[in-house]
């Protein structure tokens, strides 16, 4: 469909920004699946050689599976470049990820890259971030008392569950909380009252971390800089 065409058309651009001989970090999610396919693609058919460092295990198995050699984090001294995508972003770059239950390794890699580039399509393009419920990822171990004072904070919580209403649990067994705010006045402030928070290990909250969004549009990709 038009949406997962806009999705491929930024994936495909982005990948033109990853050089030969360079660490670069792999996101998750539906549109960076399409990332990876295109990198596999160059590997197989351009000859392209970089090193990937993935922020989920599925990321890991496709890219695996097509031929790109992954190694773990810890193993190379930076990353030199990570795209990803994103669930919104702002007018000030502001964005929030986490849809896919992935959000701590992806800013734990985001926040060890030189660069990070986001890929999204036209949708996720908003004034104010926040009508995307911003997900939490929380500890399992008292995580419904960090609901409870999420409630008491008017957060409008809910811990997210699988279509057959198992606890979804992200790739370090955490419990993820999704707060439904419809928009988010103060960003800053909100990321560091979430942070602060017993029991909250890291938040989708994406503040002064991307340098530049490719955006899918018909026919030809916007590029924005920040
Ligand atoms: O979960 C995540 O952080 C993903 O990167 C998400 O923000 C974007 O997923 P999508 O490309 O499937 O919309």
């Amino acid at each position: 469909n038009l949406q997962n065409e806009l999705k491929k058309e930024a994936a495909i651009r982005a990948a033109e920004f990853v050089e030969n001989d360079t660490v670069v970090g792999l996101g998750t999610g539906s549109t960076v699946k399409f990332l990876v396919d295109e990198l596999g693609r160059k590997v197989r058919e351009e000859n392209l050689s970089f090193t990937g460092v993935t922020t989920s295990k599925r990321t890991a198995s496709q890219a695996e599976s097509l031929g790109i050699k992954i190694v773990s984090l810890d193993s190379i001294p930076r990353i030199d470049l990570t795209i990803d995508g994103a669930d919104q972003v702002d007018n000030n770059f502001n964005g929030i990820k986490g849809g896919g239950a992935a959000l701590l390794w992806e800013k734990i890699v985001a926040t060890n890259s030189k660069k990070n580039i986001w890929i999204v399509d036209q949708s996720k393009l908003v004034d104010r971030i926040g009508s995307f419920p911003l997900p939490v990822e929380v500890i399992p171990f008292g995580a419904l008392h960090v609901l409870n004072k999420f409630e008491e904070l008017n957060l409008n919580p809910a811990l997210r569950l699988t279509e057959n209403g198992k606890k979804v649990m992200t790739d370090s067994q955490n419990y993820i909380i999704d707060l439904h705010l419809n928009q988010i006045i103060d960003p800053a402030k909100l990321s560091n009252q979430l942070i602060n928070t017993v029991g909250v290990v890291e938040h989708g909250l994406f503040l002064n971390v991307v340098d530049k969004v490719v955006v899918g549009k018909k026919g030809q990709p916007l590029i924005l800089e920040n």
